[in-house]
């Protein structure tokens, strides 16, 4: 399986995040990308190559352009209001506030674009964010021209990030995009199927009301578990979309049992809406050990989702995603492509 791989991810580092009324190091950090990276060679996976530059055309038909255009601002304005360190938000227009006028600080606007504080900016982001949005767009090139599947391995990801907000460690929404370059293509349906731990909010909000891609979602129940505020079962989608969004919320602790189950549900949704291409958000958060999660799948269970999701016969682009534990994320996450092409 051919990988694409941008080493400007790294210029993403050093960010912070507050944990329980403590700042810390953010957990989606470098290593975790140079650690998968490596153990593609270990296991020989195969070959590796940067991505070509694209246009953002495609990344503003899922988000609005004004989000788009906002992205690379971020770090200048930050420098120019005289500050330094990690940009984030910490003021929202929640309920009772006017959501309706696009602020000028470089903090309201912060707050106007995100639905959290966990989408944060240093001066290497922006060149960082736009490396993984070609990464997935070259990778699913790579699948048009007749892959059998091939892994993007994004950084930052995507997931959490919608129309027009950031949010979850996520900007722009890699596998959203490279399903609207997929449709934009020829393909006449795309799935996108979401194995994190956490619920892909902003891919479900960005397809919500389309019945052209089908989004799948298995994740730790909102009631408990972040983003809290979308991610329920009885999320089907909209209008035209009404049962193209289908989500398999699960409690904390779930282990292989419970958790196949779902993925099989979701595989099984898959096959009967019989797309051209699948896309897979890969997240590895839902291992035993990771930080921040609490699923309770082991390093034995990842090659059995390769399998599995082999087993549909479609071409496949994997999007890297989340996963914190960083000493296990490479045998977790290039597991899952090992076990596709065994499958
Ligand atoms: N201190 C992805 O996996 N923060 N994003 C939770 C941790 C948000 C995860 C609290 C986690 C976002 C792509
Ligand atoms: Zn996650």
């Amino acid at each position: 399986m051919k990988t694409v791989f941008s080493p400007r991810h790294a210029g993403h580092a050093g960010n912070v995040e507050l944990v329980a009324g403590e700042i810390v190091p953010a957990f989606e950090k470098p290593s975790r990308a140079e650690i998968i990276r490596k153990r593609i060679d270990t296991v020989g996976l195969g070959p590796v190559q940067e991505p070509d530059a694209h246009e953002l055309t495609t990344a503003r038909k899922v988000h609005s352009p004004d989000y788009i255009d906002f992205l690379p601002t971020v770090y200048p304005e930050w420098e120019r209001s005289g500050r330094t360190g990690t940009a984030m938000p910490f003021t929202w227009p929640t309920r009772g506030l006017r959501g309706d006028v696009p602020p000028k600080a470089i903090e309201a606007k912060l707050g106007y674009y995100s639905f959290d504080a966990g989408a944060t900016f240093v001066k290497g982001t922006w060149d960082a964010v736009k490396s993984s949005h070609d990464t997935a767009l070259t990778a699913a090139g790579l699948v048009k021209a007749g892959e059998r599947a091939v892994f993007a391995l994004c950084r930052p990801p995507g997931h959490h990030a919608g129309s027009n907000f950031m949010g979850g460690y996520c900007f722009i929404n890699n596998a959203a995009t490279a399903a609207q370059w997929f449709r934009d293509q020829g393909a006449r349906r795309v799935a996108i199927l979401d194995v994190d731990y956490h619920h892909g909010n902003g891919t479900q909000q960005i397809f919500y009301a389309r019945s052209d891609v089908q989004v799948l979602n298995l994740h730790g129940d909102p009631m408990d578990e972040y983003p809290f505020f979308l991610g329920h079962a009885d999320e089907r989608g909209e209008g035209e979309g009404e049962g193209f969004n289908i989500n398999y919320p699960m409690p904390f602790g779930t282990s292989w049992k419970e958790w196949s189950a779902s993925l099989d549900a979701a595989c099984n949704e898959l096959a009967a809406f019989g797309p051209d291409v699948v896309i897979v958000s890969l997240g590895v958060d839902t291992f035993e050990r990771d930080p921040i999660s609490h699923f309770k799948l082991v390093s034995e269970d990842y090659p059995k989702i390769g399998r599995r999701i082999a087993e549909l016969g479609l071409p496949t682009l994997f999007v890297m995603e989340g996963g914190y534990a960083v000493e296990e994320i490479g045998v977790n996450a290039v597991g899952v492509l090992t076990g596709f092409e065994e499958g």
